[in-house]
């Protein structure tokens, strides 16, 4: 792969809208990803394989829980900072970002949040460090836009649980010690439960012949007659709203990731389009190249409005999922049409591995459909603005 000669647009000058202590952990995250994640991120794409030795870099930048107190091992940050985070990373690998969103808003999130301080104290600092990994089970074969329907059930067998049923399309399952289930009591309520690798009767095989997010690890979550203590249940929230509300924040980590590989596709595209010549000239010398990149940076220079606004509503508290859902939904279009573009610009080079544009388009395919698609999150703007249910 070639070397990474990155440089950052900001075409609107928003570094002026970041504190100090926002630009610090945003360029200690881009030095990261520059020296430990881009000179071997390509090898593990082809490989299909998730690089485990990037785990402890992930946690020393605060990739891991950037907004869980520090009390429970998180970074302590606010949520800009959690974007910027989220942003650096993607701009290296979708599966790279991908890691940390799991770990950080799908499993200490709701451990954070629905957990009792025993299971803090057990669970985060652990996860915080990466000395564990984990994982959420939502998703199930027959479930996935609508996970209400599904059908992993536990039932109360007096001193423990006993819990059946299989989860799939699992990132980090593979490679998770711990794993965030959503199952359904025997009265149909669904509930959050901490599985711990080992338990008889879990396994969760890895999930072989993906194109897109190759870098991380994707599997299932299959229990047969698992006995679950009762003190791994997450006593404070109950219903659907629960992981719902994990995913507003997986969802808006995304909005900001999406925008990183988009800079990544447009730096690249660039610097190429001044270098390569054709007919005599560098092609960024011609007007068709040249739409291509003004486009680019317009559509970047707005998703970053929309995440650093997003951004700042969230830290007073005001985000709702509805505007979480438009911008995700926005800045992975805008990050997927940047990536064909760009490929373009690049001709023939634009498919090789030598550059990073390729691994960025295809892994957007998956960032385009998980965590909500880009179907469901138009009908939660629908259902927002209209006040009419698309999904009853
Ligand atoms: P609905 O009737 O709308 O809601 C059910 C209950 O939940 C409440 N609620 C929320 N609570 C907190 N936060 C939110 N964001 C909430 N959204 C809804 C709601 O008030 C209600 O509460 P109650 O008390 O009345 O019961 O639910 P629905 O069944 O109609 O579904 C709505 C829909 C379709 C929007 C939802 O199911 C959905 O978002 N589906 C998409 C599924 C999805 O995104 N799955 C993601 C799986 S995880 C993943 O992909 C990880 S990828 C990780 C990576 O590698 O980065
Ligand atoms: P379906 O729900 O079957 O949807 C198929 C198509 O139908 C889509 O285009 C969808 O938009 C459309 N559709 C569905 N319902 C409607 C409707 N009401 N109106 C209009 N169109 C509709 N899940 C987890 O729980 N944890 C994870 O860690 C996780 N990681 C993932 C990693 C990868 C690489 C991938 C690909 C997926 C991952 N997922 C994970 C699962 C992901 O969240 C689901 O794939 C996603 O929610 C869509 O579900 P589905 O694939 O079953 O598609």
């Amino acid at each position: 792969m070639k070397p990474d000669l990155f440089e950052a647009p900001d075409y609107y000058n928003l570094d002026e809208l970041l504190t100090e202590e926002h630009l610090l952990v945003r360029d200690a995250a881009r030095e990261w990803v520059k020296r430990d994640v881009s000179p071997i991120i390509e090898e593990y794409a082809q490989r299909a394989e998730f690089p485990t030795q990037i785990v402890n870099g992930l946690a020393n930048i605060g990739a891991f829980g950037p907004y869980i107190p520090e009390e429970y091992g998180g970074a302590g940050l606010d949520y800009i900072s959690y974007g910027l985070i989220m942003q650096e990373i993607e701009r290296g690998d979708s599966g790279v970002r991908s890691t940390a969103s799991v770990q950080s808003s799908l499993v200490m999130f709701p451990i954070w949040k629905y957990g009792n301080e025993e299971q803090k104290m057990k669970y985060l600092p652990k996860l915080a460090s990466g000395e564990w990994m984990g994982c959420f089970g939502l998703t199930e074969p027959d479930h996935g836009s609508n996970p209400s329907g599904m059908v992993t059930n536990f039932k109360d067998k007096g001193d423990h649980y006993l819990l059946n049923g299989a989860k799939m399309w699992i990132s980090n399952s593979p490679i998770a010690q711990v794993a965030i289930v959503w199952a359904k009591n025997e009265e149909g309520r669904i509930h959050g439960l901490i599985i711990e690798k080992g338990m008889d009767g879990f396994s969760a095989p890895e999930t072989h012949n993906k194109w897109s997010l190759r870098a991380s690890s994707t599997g299932e979550l299959i229990f047969d007659n698992v006995k679950v203590p009762k003190e791994n249940i997450l006593p404070n929230r109950s219903g659907l709203g629960a992981p719902l509300s994990c995913l507003d924040s997986a969802r808006y980590g995304i909005a900001w990731g999406a925008i990183g590989a988009a800079m990544d596709c447009y730096d690249t595209a660039l610097r190429y389009s001044k270098e390569r010549v054709q007919f005599g000239k560098p092609i960024g010398g011609f007007q068709l190249q040249q739409k291509k990149l003004s486009e680019m940076i317009t559509e970047i220079t707005k998703a970053q409005l929309l995440a650093w606004r997003l951004g700042d509503l969230k830290n007073k508290g005001k985000a709702t999922t509805a505007q979480i859902s438009m911008a995700k939904r926005n800045n992975v279009e805008m990050a997927i049409k940047i990536a064909r573009e760009a490929r373009q610009i690049l001709g023939g080079m634009g498919i090789s591995g030598e550059y990073s544009i390729m691994r960025h388009m295809m892994n957007l395919e998956s960032v385009i459909t998980y965590e909500g698609t880009h179907d469901i999150h138009l009908l939660i703007t629908g259902l927002d603005i209209t006040g009419l249910n698309a999904f009853k």
